[in-house]
């Protein structure tokens, strides 16, 4: 693959300290250039102007939420690079296959796939040119038809469902998938917060967050676990500053000291861009072992339990909420026999924190009376993210902090509609109440048999169980784990089917027979047989909204998605449930079907037209727990014993260091928009590894100089990948850190997160040696 810049002329490769606050006048200069390079600029601010509001689209960018009291411009500078990137006027059809065959377009980068513009015509895989041809759409249809029916059972297929399908969408393929057969749908959430969802509701008994926007302005402290906000959801830098502003308390807890967590500068508020001022973004901020907050957590559990004896044999005011406990949870004694039994040494060993450190967070914890916990990916995608989530849920059960304004658990979700995508039923483990709601709305049999997570549908592949794939949007090829072995069980399918707005890797790692189906995005104005249509989305606070796109779409030949879901259905089943065209004539009729057969969407279409959308309600914001007791429940996990895996262990070999995997501040997941990593201090390059100096030095390297990075996993695999650049960062000793996708080929597919199956693309093993790939500039600074 070569690393060339999309738009020809070669980036430099720089890295010097980046020295501004976070958004502010850097922002404005990057959204300048991404809105110029669009091609369409006028356009294109036109539509940004409408981003989250009302009649305007949702956001493509993150599932952030509205602010409610509205007014102002909703948008940040990522989602203004996600609007141009979809809203760009260069088109890939016939012309462009015929001018690239498929081998070609596989040594191109990431990059420079997306940023050849919009898919604007269906194509269908031809093997002997090894190029994509012209097909229509009806003849599309009919080759999935033919596959599908043709497999022995429906459980051969796998649906894939990236998290920014609309609800509208998302409902119509799950109807679409169980009335064929199968519970097979692997999704990006099982990449993703699945550690959030399973930990939930195991213990509060609702797989989402209970907070609203408006608790970001009533919490006196909020900790933010594992997410770097400043790049993936930057509108939640307003609440955090004004938090700090008006005197709460912002926790941080990551390895990195990341640039959006420190200095902000607001974009929309004008003098502070004027005097170039900025509002500090936390008031403490602990660096952590990579995996190391579950112990953290559960020192600062430690700290108030004894704090609490303590005042109680003092006659002091209690510590914890006892009235809380009482009356909401379950389970407290025994997990306090597993807190008296974490010793301090194991959790100053494991968080990489001391407990002097750790007792000050747990002081500002005890000192607040409302706290909220964030997290993001730093958390989900470990071994232990489950029974992290469970004890940041028993840390706030100790002090009743859930179901009061300004108190609770927040997940903070990636894509649009991520959320929104399970609530609508894109679900492996398929739930028996929806099973039964869909039997008895649509008379079909359900399938009861769970399906296949993102990991087991790669593995079904691979095995030749699984033999035709549908990915309704997303990058499945770069965005899961073990590149390789994942290339290779795409490859084994007799059918493999994109649905997506631009060309990715994906489209290139085909099966015997693969078609790319282009969609209208968000941006796009739908047209149907009644007229423009609204898709809906629901936002990391459960808020449910309308979207409806600005933009004339590119070309008549693509579709939206509900259509092209509608157009596989009628070829596959017939009219059966449903009659397919009919609900694609006016979406509303699709919200009809979700008002009778998903809780909470009764009156959907009324509902809807209330500004800003209505809220979904969470039974755990109202103190009513949805578990098997009917209570809250504290789960009494015992620590990892250790967090390297056994077969790390097995291989004898020690890891140089423990890497993660995250996001430059120019990508969205696999679409790489630019090679800048700006609050990093990156430039003109993405095959980085950022290292502690300590480190450099001890394994004999330099900053400056490529290595190869190799996996430790034990089964004869060997996993690695070539020419990073070593930086040396102000990270943690014993840790790396290097950005995905180009890292995924280093995560073995059978390293997952216990109960949530997610890959550990936050704690991989590796060994470093020096790449034979060398080159002459050095690093202009260390960070
Ligand atoms: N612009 C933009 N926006 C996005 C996305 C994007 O790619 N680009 N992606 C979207 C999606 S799908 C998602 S899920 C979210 C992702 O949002 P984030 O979770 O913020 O994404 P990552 O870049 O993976 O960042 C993980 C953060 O966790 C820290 N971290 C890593 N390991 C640990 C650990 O063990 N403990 C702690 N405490 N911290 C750790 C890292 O240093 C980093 O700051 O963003 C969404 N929004
Ligand atoms: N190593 C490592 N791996 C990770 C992660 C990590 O942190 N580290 N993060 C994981 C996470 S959190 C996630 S969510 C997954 C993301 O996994 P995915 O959701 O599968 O990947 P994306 O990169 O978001 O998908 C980008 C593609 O979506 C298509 N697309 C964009 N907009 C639309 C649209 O409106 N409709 C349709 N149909 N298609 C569209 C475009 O063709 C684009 O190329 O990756 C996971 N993989
Ligand atoms: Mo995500």
């Amino acid at each position: 693959m070569t690393h060339e810049s999309a738009s020809g002329h070669a980036p430099v490769p720089r890295f010097e300290p980046y020295k501004g606050p976070a958004a502010g006048w850097g922002a404005l200069k990057s959204v300048a250039a991404f809105w110029l390079d669009s091609k369409q600029p006028i356009r294109n601010i036109r539509a940004l102007l409408k981003t989250n509001q009302n009649g305007g689209f949702d956001c493509p960018g993150c599932a952030w939420g509205d602010d409610p009291n509205g007014g102002r411009v909703q948008f940040c500078e990522n989602g203004a690079k996600a609007v141009n990137w979809e809203a760009t006027k260069r088109q890939v059809g016939r012309e462009f296959f015929a001018r690239h065959s498929v081998n070609e377009l596989l040594q191109r980068s990431d990059h420079w796939l997306e940023y050849q513009g919009r898919l604007v015509e269906p194509m269908r895989y031809d093997a002997a040119s090894d190029r994509y041809l012209p097909i229509g759409w009806d003849d599309a249809f009919a080759l999935i038809a033919e596959h599908l029916n043709r497999l022995d059972s429906p459980d051969q297929a796998e649906f894939y469902t990236s998290g920014r399908a609309s609800n509208e969408a998302a409902f119509l393929y799950q109807l679409f998938v169980r009335t064929f057969g199968t519970n097979n749908f692997p999704d990006c959430s099982n990449m993703c917060h699945e550690a959030s969802g399973v930990g939930l509701s195991q213990t509060i008994g609702t797989g989402k967050g209970t907070v609203t926007f408006d608790d970001f302005a009533e919490a006196d402290a909020i900790f933010v676990f594992g997410q770097n906000p400043g790049t993936n959801h930057p509108r939640m830098l307003a609440p955090l500053s004004e938090a700090v502003r008006r005197g709460a308390q912002v926790v941080c807890f990551n390895p990195l000291k990341e640039r959006g967590l420190q200095r902000f500068q607001d974009p929309q508020a004008i003098h502070d861009m004027l005097r170039n001022g900025s509002e500090p973004l936390n008031t403490a901020y602990f660096r952590p072992a990579l995996g190391g907050d579950m112990a953290a957590v559960r020192g600062m559990a430690k700290c108030l339990i004894e704090w609490d004896r303590e005042a109680q044999e003092q006659g002091r005011a209690a510590v914890l909420d006892w009235a809380f406990i009482e009356q909401h949870t379950q389970g407290l004694d025994a997990y306090m026999g597993v807190v008296r039994a974490t010793s301090w040494e194991q959790i100053e060993a494991q968080s990489g924190l001391s407990r002097a450190d750790i007792e000050v967070a747990a002081d500002t914890y005890r000192k607040a009376d409302n706290v909220m916990l964030c997290w993001a990916m730093g958390i989900t995608q470990h071994r232990h993210s489950v029974p992290t989530v469970q004890e940041l849920v028993n840390l706030q059960l100790l002090r009743g902090n859930i179901g009061r304004p300004g108190a609770g658990l927040c997940p903070v979700r990636g894509h649009s509609n991520v959320q929104g995508d399970r609530t609508m039923g894109i679900d492996e483990k398929a739930p028996a109440p929806l099973l039964d709601a869909l039997e008895r709305e649509f008379g079909i049999t359900a399938p009861r048999r769970p399906g296949h997570n993102t990991v087991e549908a790669i593995e079904a592949m691979a095995r030749g169980d699984a033999r035709v794939f549908i990915g309704l949007g997303g990058n499945f090829a770069q965005a899961t784990p073990d590149s390789e072995r994942t290339h290779q069980a795409l490859a084994n399918c007799d059918l493999t089917v994109q649905i997506s707005t631009k060309l990715n890797r994906s489209h290139l790692v085909t099966g015997r027979d693969a078609l790319i189906l282009p969609c209208l995005g968000r941006t796009d104005i739908d047209w149907q047989a009644g007229g423009p249509q609204a898709v809906t989305v629901e936002d990391s606070f459960s808020m449910i909204h309308a979207s409806h796109g600005q933009l004339p779409p590119q070309s008549e030949r693509m579709k939206s998605e509900p259509a092209i879901i509608a157009g596989m259905a009628r070829a596959t089943l017939g009219n059966r449930p449903i009659d397919w065209d009919a609900v694609i004539a006016d979406y509303d009729r699709i919200r009809d079907l979700i008002a009778r057969t998903i809780p909470g969407f009764d009156q959907f279409n009324d509902r809807l037209k209330q500004p800003r959308g209505f809220y979904l309600g969470n039974p755990a914001r109202e103190r009513r727990w949805k578990t098997p007791g009917g209570r809250a429940v504290f789960s009494p996990n015992a620590l990892p014993d250790d967090l390297l895996h056994d077969r790390i262990k097995a291989t004898g070999q020690t890891p140089d260091v423990i890497l993660q995997t995250l996001r430059s501040h120019d990508q969205y997941n696999t679409t790489i928009y630019g090679l800048n990593d700006r609050y990093r201090g990156v430039s003109g390059q993405r095959r980085v590894l950022f290292m502690n100096e300590d480190d450099i030095r001890r394994l004999g390297l330099e900053a400056g100089e490529r290595v190869d990075i190799t996996s430790l996993w034990e089964d004869g695999r060997r996993r690695s990948v070539g020419g990073f650049k070593v930086l040396a960062y102000d990270v943690p000793a014993g840790q790396a850190a290097a950005y995905y996708p180009e890292t995924n080929p280093l995560v073995p597919l059978e390293s997952t997160g216990t109960g949530s199956h997610t890959p550990t693309s936050k704690f991989i093993a590796i060994k470093l040696s020096k790449s034979a790939e060398q080159d002459h500039d050095r690093v202009l600074a260390a960070g």
